[in-house]
């Protein structure tokens, strides 16, 4: 533990064996996105369940507030080669929408969708079992809206641009389709162990 936070030395035993390939660590919290900050009014804010085309099930912020939370801590890492460690995420879990929502994952696929018109793809698998929540908190705090406030997809075992900020909903679909970035040379699945950061890795 000794070395944790001396950014620019070799990194610690422990730094180490909780970075991939590739990453560094960092202690600050880097905002990047595809365009500015969108402006998501709370008061309007409804999150949204698609089946392709067909709405399946849609929460007000206030009906969101009310499903079971979940916390989750743990280390980030962005393929932009910078790695968080030890980040506190609340918000709701994938189980318990699919369970508000009365419904099993129809297909093995989704894209994430969020209001700045930003998607990603995301095996429906990798967001089960525990794996991945919609967070509306980060260290205890509502989330900052350039960190995606209200609310983000947080799906922190991929790289960080499956984790869709300003999301809107989730839309199941048939097939695994491509989001923004997995159209612009961007990995579909974006596995940091095994370094998939762009289409051909
Ligand atoms: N809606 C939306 N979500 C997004 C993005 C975006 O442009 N729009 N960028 C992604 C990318 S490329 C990264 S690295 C992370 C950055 O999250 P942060 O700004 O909280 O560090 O958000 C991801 N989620
Ligand atoms: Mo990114």
């Amino acid at each position: 533990m000794a070395t944790r936070g001396f950014t620019g030395r070799r990194p610690g035993a422990d730094a180490a064996r909780r970075l991939p390939p590739g990453q560094h660590e960092t202690l600050d919290f880097p905002v990047l996105a595809k365009g500015p900050t969108p402006h998501v009014d709370p008061a309007n804010w409804r999150f949204s369940i698609h089946h392709g085309p067909r709405p399946v099930a849609s929460w007000s912020k206030a009906e969101f507030d009310a499903l079971p939370r979940t916390t989750w801590r743990g280390d980030i890492h962005c393929v932009t080669t910078w790695s968080k460690f030890g980040t506190v995420w609340e918000g709701v879990s994938i189980d318990d929408l699919l369970g508000a929502a009365g419904i099993a994952a129809p297909t093995p696929y989704l894209l994430a969708q969020s209001f700045d018109d930003y998607d990603t793809n995301v095996p429906v698998s990798e967001l089960l079992g525990g794996k991945a929540m919609v967070a509306t908190h980060f260290d205890g705090l509502p989330l900052a809206p350039e960190h995606g406030g209200p609310a983000r997809l947080l799906v922190p075992h991929l790289y960080f641009w499956k984790s869709a900020k300003w999301i809107k909903g989730l839309r199941f679909t048939a097939k695994d389709e491509a989001g923004f970035w997995e159209l612009r040379g961007y990995h579909m699945f974006g596995d940091p162990w095994r370094e998939q950061r762009y289409s051909d890795d």
